[in-house]
């Protein structure tokens, strides 16, 4: 029987498991990335695992979050993770080479080769026909140190794709219409596999907008074949020698399969505060526009920047907007001002801001109360541009480029020109100066501890009662971000007392402090949540920070991929509802209580929950492989990992 794409990579790298659907599976991971946000924490884990260098093919540590450096504390991790890198022969990219996942395409990426990166949108790489995977960054330490990366074997669905994109249209639009078809839940376990004559026209970095988005569906990966398209990319970064030939045999099985015609789509966007809330440009017709930026790793490639200056070349931007410019990488930032658009850019009003994830994360251009801001990133959770009342749209560069100049929300097609035709250039200025080889040899140098790098927190020891309140009850769909948000907070990633002051802190800015003094009288608590818990990125601070904080279990009708793996390694219960609506039957500040928590996770996992309050019962159930089981009573992955490894912790 054929082999889909999917299938081919991953065989060639299965180290443990079936590959079936459902079945946890562990494979050999050739590169690994991390960013400068979650890399601090799994430097920490990893120099924790007491291994003299890391044991992949190539590890890159990217310094492209926290770049805006308010006090002492983003430096200071960055000097961190630069020292770190020279140990133990991790590749170092500073700050100003570019964000991780346009940099890692550009100069790392391999078609056939497994990547994970501590960042949700490694998927990216999956335009180059990797199999790339977000994880949390205890994860990504140890497939550093050489230990396999361990999932649940995905169901691979194919997107085929037929027809060309219409003028005006692109892939930003593409991406759009999949969250519009598979939206935001409900796809855990799932690959998206592209496919059809619909790929041929479809340039890498054009892929790339594609696979980055994908995680915005909660796919576990997503991934384009390497065809014409892929040696081409490749060859205009001089690393033609790194192309090989990987499509789906022709009899390959897929979980099922969807059609789009690419000459359909129309201009898209996704309204607040969510990715899948879909609706055509032409219908946002008039709203007007206070903020359009530009960039994230979504939607920075040479040819979004080079759409959008043509299309404002000569014009001003409008009175009311402000235009926020950001490069995706170094790389990209010089063509632009070798082509001479970037003074065109300038010359309209552009603000450019330096090559990084900048307003992606929040990290800046915080748009004015209640106002409209357009952006081509990749995620409009409320509050995460910084102002909690602004309305975020996600849009292609395009669309963008048409509210610069109009001043309100315009569909592209309606600007009075010829769309503007972008050729790449056959070879692209490679300069990797701003990348800091490590020594080859084992490197005993120092690594710098500034006061901002915290000590790693201690899971403790799993309990065999659970008990204490519902300390929040919180809807469908809570990202990682409404649990620790980033932005201005984004500095004390590496100190994680301080940082879990703001866990919850959109939702509820009282959250810490009753989490807190509920820990100090020596109680637990439970989280209660609906479906989707944990969406969006990878932050293992999601869980490190509640577990600081005394959470010992959450409660909800169902979890994300990286967020589940994330609790599971820092010793919290993550249980999904046996019935649903028992939900509706529970209250916040409700008195829970599981018990005989040791031998029924070793057993089925069924848990008799007891609502104490309402004096009523449900079944809760943690369906977890027998390595997640052992992780969970040893109380956290680094407690087994500092048994089997003798570490230091
Ligand atoms: C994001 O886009 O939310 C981030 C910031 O890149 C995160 C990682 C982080 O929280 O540091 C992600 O996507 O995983
Ligand atoms: Fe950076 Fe935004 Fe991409 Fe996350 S989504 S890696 S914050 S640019």
């Amino acid at each position: 029987m054929g082999k889909n794409l999917f299938e081919k990579i991953i065989s060639r790298h299965l180290v443990s498991g079936n590959l079936v659907p459902g079945e946890e599976i562990g494979i050999y991971i050739d590169q690994t990335l991390t960013q400068d946000a979650t890399g601090t924490m799994a430097y920490l884990q990893f120099e924790a695992m007491n291994v003299p260098r890391t044991k992949t093919e190539l590890s890159v540590s990217y310094v492209d979050h926290n770049t805006i450096q308010i006090g002492f504390e983003n430096a200071d991790d960055h000097l961190y993770l630069q020292s770190v890198a020279q140990k133990y022969g991790i590749v170092f990219s500073r700050a100003g080479n570019g964000i991780c996942h346009q940099v890692h395409l550009e100069r790392f990426g391999k078609p056939g080769k497994t990547l994970i990166g501590s960042d949700s949108h490694t998927p990216t790489c999956g335009s180059l026909s990797m199999i790339a995977i977000g994880a949390g960054g205890l994860d990504v330490a140890l497939a550093m140190a050489g230990s396999p990366f361990y999932l649940t074997c995905p169901k691979v669905i194919k997107i085929n794709l037929a027809g060309k994109l219409k003028p005006w249209v692109s892939a930003k639009d593409v991406i759009l219409k999949v969250l519009e078809i598979f939206t935001t839940k409900g796809n855990v376990n799932t690959v998206f596999e592209y496919g059809g004559k619909g790929i041929e026209s479809l340039t890498v970095p054009e892929r790339a907008t594609i696979t980055n988005m994908g995680a915005e569906c909660g796919v576990t990966t997503s991934i384009f074949p390497s065809d014409k398209m892929t040696r081409i990319f490749l060859r205009s970064q001089h690393r033609e020698r790194d192309f090989i030939e990987l499509k789906a045999d022709k009899d390959a099985k897929y979980a099922k399969v969807v059609n789009i015609d690419l000459s359909k789509i129309e201009p898209l966007t996704a309204k607040p505060h969510s990715p899948d809330n879909i609706s055509t440009v032409k219908k946002m017709n008039k709203i007007a526009v206070n903020q359009v930026c530009l960039g994230s790793c979504t939607n920075s490639s040479y040819k979004d920047l080079i759409t959008v200056a043509k299309i404002l070349k000569g014009k001003t931007v409008h009175p009311d907007v402000s235009f926020i410019l950001t490069p995706g990488s170094k790389q990209v930032l010089k063509e632009l001002s070798k082509s001479g658009y970037l003074t065109g850019l300038i010359s309209s009003g552009a603000r450019i801001t330096e090559s990084a994830c900048g307003f992606c994360i929040g990290n800046g251009q915080s748009p004015p109360s209640g106002s409209v801001s357009l952006r081509t990133s990749n995620r409009n959770f409320l509050g995460r541009s910084g102002t909690i009342d602004a309305n975020v749209y996600l849009v292609s560069p395009e669309t963008a480029a048409a509210a610069v100049i109009t001043g309100c929300f315009t569909d592209p097609r309606n600007l009075k020109m010829r769309y503007p035709k972008v050729t790449m250039p056959k070879k692209f200025s490679v300069d990797d100066s701003m990348i800091i080889w490590p020594d080859k040899k084992k490197n005993e140098s120092e690594v710098f501890r500034g006061p901002n790098i915290g000590i790693l927190p201690r899971t403790p020891e799993l309990s065999d009662t659970i008990h204490g309140p519902v300390i929040i009850k919180v809807g469908d769909k809570i990202t990682t971000d409404h649990i620790i948000p980033a932005g201005a907070r984004m500095k004390y990633r590496s100190n994680i007392p301080k940082y879990s002051e703001f866990v919850f802190e959109n939702i509820d800015p009282n959250f810490a402090r009753r989490a807190m003094s509920i820990r100090q009288d020596g109680k637990q608590s439970i989280i209660v949540a609906g479906l989707s818990y944990g969406q969006g990125s990878s932050r293992e601070h999601a869980a490190l920070c509640p577990m600081y904080l005394g959470i010992r279990a959450i409660i909800a009708k169902s979890f994300e991929r990286i967020h589940t793996a994330n609790l599971i390694n820092f010793g919290i219960l993550p249980l999904t509802f046996c019935v649903e609506s028992d939900y509706d039957r529970i209250d916040q500040e409700d008195y829970l209580e599981i018990s005989d928590i040791k031998r029924i996770i070793s057993e089925d996992g069924k848990f008799l929950m007891r609502n104490k309050t309402k004096g009523t019962a449900f079944y809760v159930t943690c369906e977890l492989s027998d390595r997640q089981k052992q992780i969970i009573l040893a109380g956290g992955a680094l407690n087994i990992s500092n048994k089997e490894n003798k570490l230091r912790v």
